[in-house]
């Protein structure tokens, strides 16, 4: 009953580490040394290795090593094995610093003053309250609940948009196609939480950035793909959409010469909003095992036909 563990090496020995303090009964490998390939039972992965079928042929689950899974190819991923999702609160601690950075960032203008500083400019600009800053997060899964949860901390206007309705305490919740409209028309900043989908792929359009207000900012740390950048970069150019901070792109990196690189009103981050922490995230991946191995539900499975 080996756990194969095939994503950053580094990580990799955490992993290797704790389980064999938590869990001895359970050998850890590490790829690409994966020992005997029918005694591999788990998969933790960002990327499984290709040819699943043939090179681990007796794989019941695997464990996506991020809460994303868009990074899976799943038409190569046989139907019998459980593809499970990384719900672990060290990777909820990390989206919760870093969209609250982001949210204070364009709350507290720093954009603006950033550019004042390189031109030696020593003006105060208006100090608004938090409450009059409607924040809006596409998404109410585990990471867009708990942004609005700390979010709601400082007072900002609160609201929330999921395929299913959703009840979160001091934040409007809207569900569904038919809403979209007016939670965008509601929306100063706007935040992107949604798994890449085949319904989410381009999701953040030109039609989508005409919704919200004039002056509105754009936070994505969902999946690059989910943006259009070029009408991105048309809506910053007629001062429709006010800043960008984008912790995801596509490709990722961007090319050398992709105006996002030099844009005064863009922020690049490289895909480090969050990461899963082995630390949590080895007990949640143990506890998996355990309810598998019992036949029960694990916390995390996606639904293949949803993709998510
Ligand atoms: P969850 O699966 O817990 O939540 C997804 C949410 O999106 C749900 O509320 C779901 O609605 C909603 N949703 C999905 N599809 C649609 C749709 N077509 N229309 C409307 N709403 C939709 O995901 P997480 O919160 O755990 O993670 C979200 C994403 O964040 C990940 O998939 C990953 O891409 C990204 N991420 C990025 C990181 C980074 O470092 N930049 C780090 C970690 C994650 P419903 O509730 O109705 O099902
Ligand atoms: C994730 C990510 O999905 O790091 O966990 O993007």
């Amino acid at each position: 009953m080996t756990l194969l563990y095939k994503a950053d090496p580094e990580r990799g020995k955490q992993w290797a580490q704790l389980f064999a303090h938590k869990a001895p009964a359970i050998p850890l490998r590490l790829w690409p040394d994966i020992g005997d390939p029918a005694a591999v039972r788990y998969l933790a992965a960002w990327q499984p290795p290709e040819d699943l079928a043939r090179t681990l042929p007796n794989l019941e689950v695997i464990f996506s090593v991020g809460a994303g899974i868009d990074q899976f190819d799943l038409s190569g991923v046989p139907e019998h094995i459980a593809v499970v999702r990384m719900i672990e609160p060290g990777i909820v601690e990390g989206m919760l610093e870093y969209v609250t950075q982001a949210v204070l960032t364009i709350h507290r203008d720093l954009f603006d003053y950033a550019l004042q500083q390189q031109q030696r400019v020593w003006r105060e600009l208006p100090v608004r309250s938090a409450a009059s800053r409607r924040v809006g997060v596409l998404g109410l899964g585990m990471l867009g609940s708990a942004v609005l949860e700390r979010l709601r901390l400082f007072g900002f206007a609160c609201a929330g948009w999921s395929r299913s309705a959703h009840t979160l305490p001091g934040v409007e919740c809207y569900a569904g196609a038919a809403s979209l409209d007016a939670f965008l028309a509601r929306t100063d900043m706007l935040i992107c939480l949604l798994p890449l989908t085949s319904a989410t792929r381009g999701f953040i359009d030109a039609a989508c950035l005409a919704k919200l207000p004039r002056g509105a900012s754009l936070i994505n740390v969902g999946r690059g793909s989910q943006l259009d950048q070029q009408a991105l970069l048309d809506a910053l150019e007629r001062g429709h959409i006010a800043n960008a901070i984008l912790d995801v792109t596509d490709p990722e990196p961007l090319p050398p010469a992709h105006p996002f690189w030099t844009h005064p009103r863009v922020r690049l981050t490289p895909h480090i909003a969050s990461a899963t922490r082995p630390e949590t995230a080895v007990d949640v991946v143990l506890d998996n095992i355990r309810r598998h191995r019992d036949g029960l539900p694990m916390l995390g499975q996606i639904d293949r036909a949803r993709g998510y």
